[in-house]
């Protein structure tokens, strides 16, 4: 067996199953092991960040790590934008990055660079394979990093003759180590401070927001009054009918500092202090008031569903009923086109068990409420705030769960960071429904040029945050990758077209042109 056919079985042991691929010269031994051995699925993205993309959505929905295959350091540097997202989400990745054989490093040849350099930042662990016979326990131990709690990042550098020299035999999966539990004293704590009488609050990320950290969360609060809310953006939040409802944190400043300006108290769960996305000249970064207490009842790494679960124990609330959410699915609309128009019809058509992936950016402010009391689903939220991963994250969650009904909600702007992504979706017949929020503009930079106190209405300012000259076509964008595409410019053609394509399998475009 040579390195790369190691090194493939072992991952194969390991659990981890795709491959999303964008490969060049130095990865042929690699692409060789994957094509022949067939037990791998692999998945060419046409851009290094569709591929990283698409291993942080299969692994929100997968809950384990994909693989992406990319070429030297400019394809991981292509890959980071994504990768900084799936991080920030605590996605596992293991990235397997080809570089050039150990023997022709000296010359620095075109291709080469500081590879190790380009990993840190985006990965929690990386390591340049020494030879061939390295390869398969450096493998076994990218997978074992990337698995561990709460999710995190390997970068696994392969010289091109560590894949294709004679190799040892593979290795067998590494245990993966339990999540960490919290202390009794920090149980004690919350426990005490939600029993106080002080106005309390719990601030929820991460593992928490799954249904039963959720249903744990509705006890607290229907035993104590403490109110629950949950991060701006977040990896993965349960919703819909059944599961329990939980408040988002408001993504302005002037939302945030209102809803937690009463509180006292505030007890983090899987979460950090809550602060701005950014900073505003004369504003404070944090968002809790002055002189509110802070617990971390669970740190990200921590098991924040036993915590809860031990907080209800000791406020002795088993016994307390959840509040869960009844089907209510909202009316459609006939009347003016836009976002509140288009949230409705999600609202309304969106099939139990989805998925939906959520960058609709500044056209998003009527999806939360609008889809609130729909059928069972799933929200993914931009994490790291690099846009252009809504569409590759689409593709990720998909082949994670090819039974579930993905909907990605884009804004026209981040959608061209990623575009190629279409091209996946069609080539892997990919259960995906792609809403193009049109309107035509920067809209949130056209926002916040005036929040930040950088006033202009100069028409060069304003010409860097428009995208209407020229317009884009996303209907003949998406038909150029094979895509069947629609637009729809008023209530009553985006109502039918979004039910039809909840209603049929396979892979479409909605341009929804307000
Ligand atoms: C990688 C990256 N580049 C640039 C930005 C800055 N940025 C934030 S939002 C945005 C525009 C988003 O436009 P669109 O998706 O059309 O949504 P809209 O603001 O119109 O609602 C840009 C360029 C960013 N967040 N990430």
């Amino acid at each position: 067996m040579n390195g790369a056919e190691s090194m493939l079985q072992t991952l194969l042991n390991a659990g981890v199953e795709v491959c999303f691929a964008n490969p060049g010269t130095s990865e042929m031994h690699m692409v060789s092991a994957i094509g022949k051995d067939q037990s791998m699925r692999s998945i060419l993205g046409l851009f290094e960040g569709v591929c990283s993309g698409a291993a942080d959505g299969y692994a929100r929905i997968a809950g384990k790590p994909a693989l992406t295959l990319l070429h030297l350091g400019p394809g991981l540097s292509n890959a980071s934008a994504n990768l900084h997202n799936a991080k920030k989400a605590f996605s596992p990745v293991i990235n397997l990055i080809g570089d050039h054989a150990t023997y022709h490093k000296k010359y620095d040849a075109p291709l080469n660079s500081d590879i190790e350099g380009l990993s840190g930042p985006i990965s929690h662990w990386y390591q340049t394979v020494p030879t061939a016979s390295d390869l398969p326990q450096a493998a076994a131990e990218a997978a074992q990093v990337a698995r561990t709690a709460p999710g995190q990042i390997s970068t696994l550098i392969i010289p091109a003759d560590c894949a294709w020299d004679e190799s040892v035999a593979p290795v067998a999966a590494l245990p993966v180590p339990a999540r960490a539990s919290v202390d009794d004293e920090s149980i004690k704590t919350a426990a005490q401070w939600l029993k106080s009488g002080k106005t309390t609050y719990i601030l929820m990320s991460n593992q928490a927001l799954c249904e039963e950290g959720l249903a744990l969360a509705s006890q607290i609060n229907n035993a104590t009054g403490a109110r629950i809310l949950c991060d701006t953006f977040t990896p993965l939040v349960a919703r819909g009918e059944g599961r329990c409802d939980i408040e988002r944190l408001g993504y302005f400043a002037e939302q945030a500092t209102v809803q937690l300006e009463a509180a006292e108290q505030l007890i983090l769960v899987g979460t950090k202090a809550p602060v701005g996305f950014f900073a505003y000249p004369g504003k404070a970064s944090e968002f809790y008031p002055e002189g509110c207490s802070l617990h971390q009842l669970a740190t990200v790494e921590e098991d924040s569903l036993e915590a809860l679960s031990r907080l209800v124990d000791a406020l002795n609330a088993t016994a307390v009923e959840p509040a869960r959410i009844q089907l209510a699915k909202p009316s459609l609309s006939t009347g003016e086109f836009g976002p509140e128009a288009i949230a409705a019809a999600v609202g309304h058509f969106l099939p139990t068990n989805a998925v939906v992936v959520d960058e609709s950016a500044t056209s998003g402010a009527f999806l939360g409420p609008m889809t609130r009391a729909s059928e069972p689903h799933d929200w993914i939220s931009l994490t790291g705030g690099s846009i252009g991963y809504g569409l590759p994250v689409s593709i990720g969650a998909s082949v994670a769960d090819g039974d579930r009904k993905v909907v990605c909600l884009h804004g026209d702007g981040g959608a061209m960071y990623t575009i190629q992504s279409l091209w996946t979706m069609v080539r892997e017949n990919l259960d995906v429904c792609v809403v193009i929020f049109a309107n035509r503009k920067y809209q949130i930079l056209q926002v916040e040029l005036s929040r930040v106190g950088a006033q202009s209405m100069d028409p060069n300012t304003l010409k860097m945050l428009d995208l209407g000259n020229p317009e884009l076509d996303f209907v003949k964008i998406a038909e150029g990758m094979g895509l069947e595409a629609t637009r729809a410019d008023t209530a009553k053609a985006f109502n039918d077209q979004f039910a039809s394509a909840m209603q049929n399998r396979g892979p479409r475009l909605i341009e929804a042109w307000f």
